[in-house]
């Protein structure tokens, strides 16, 4: 995988390694180790108090009871100002603004540990797209031409193949289909390695998985998922966060959060409406 510094990484390198190229590219030392320090002592006070929240693509996990080995962690804007910072980091909020268009919107933040032993998830691919292995459901001709996702992951303890970096297979992007029994993941697979504090961007078409933990310590990373502005996000991240965060957000977490993009809303309902879209004369409400 590509490996940037924060100086090197544009947001040309970013869309042509995402959309072009292998489909993930890592930026080295984006984060301070005051910040991963901060951000994994409440990702492990939050995920010791509950070993149990929803997770996805441990089918397998759930089914020889090992899901405790794995724990998420949500709403993680509400449990720390450092989640805000790595949301809103500036190299990472460039890169999306030119590979989803500058009104991009936060989909989720949350963080995935995977303790000693733990297992690895089904390999997939990310929300919107994560349920098209069901095709019919999605709409014909569907391709990924244009990217309806980014994910940043942020690893807050060491990435290597013995902790359980992320694997992914290299160019999968391009096909846009739900990896199966036949595609051979496992063995094709190249490894997210990275340091804590790193970033690696990718665009979540890509086939990949969380891999099992076979270390004696924990792995855990914070996981952030973008998207254009017109995709329902996946956490009602708004209504999580509640009134007070949103009074003092800044302006580009107010973006995040889809605020400044205005629909849905009851058009019947808008007193002294006027036009509101449109090259001229437009104004939104
Ligand atoms: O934690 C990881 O390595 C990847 C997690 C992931 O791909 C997911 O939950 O969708």
């Amino acid at each position: 995988m590509q490996s940037l510094s924060p100086a090197e990484c544009t947001p040309q390198a970013v869309v042509e390694a995402l959309l072009h190229g292998p489909g993930a590219i890592r930026v080295r030392g984006l984060f301070s180790p005051a910040q991963v320090s901060e951000a994994r002592s409440v990702v492990m006070a939050h995920s010791d108090a509950r070993a149990q929240t929803v997770t996805h693509f441990q089918g397998q996990a759930a089914q020889e009871a090992r899901l405790h080995l794995q724990r998420r962690v949500w709403n993680l804007l509400a449990k720390g100002e450092v989640f805000s910072q790595m949301a809103e980091q500036p190299v990472i909020v460039a890169a999306m603004r030119a590979f989803l268009g500058e009104d991009f919107v936060m989909g989720s933040i949350a963080a995935n540990r995977i303790l000693p032993d733990g297992p690895g998830q089904e390999p997939h691919i990310d929300y919107p797209y994560w349920d098209l292995h069901a095709p019919q459901t999605f709409p014909v001709g569907i391709n990924s031409s244009f990217p309806l996702n980014a994910q940043v992951t942020i690893p807050l303890d060491p990435f290597t193949a013995q902790t359980g970096a992320t694997a992914f297979v290299p160019g999968t992007q391009r096909e846009l289909r739900y990896p199966g029994p036949d595609d051979r993941f496992f063995e094709r697979c190249e490894r997210m390695e990275a340091d804590p504090g790193d970033a690696i961007l990718f665009f979540g078409a890509t086939w990949h998985c969380a891999m099992p933990n076979r270390s004696s310590m924990d792995r855990s990373a914070i996981l952030i998922q973008y998207l254009p502005k017109f995709v329902k996000p996946m956490e009602d991240l708004r209504a999580m966060v509640g009134e007070a965060f949103v009074k003092r957000a800044s302006p580009t977490m107010r973006q995040l959060l889809g605020l400044t993009y205005p629909y849905p809303q009851n058009l019947d309902d808008v007193t002294g409406a006027a036009n509101t879209e449109g090259r001229v004369n437009a104004a939104r409400y």
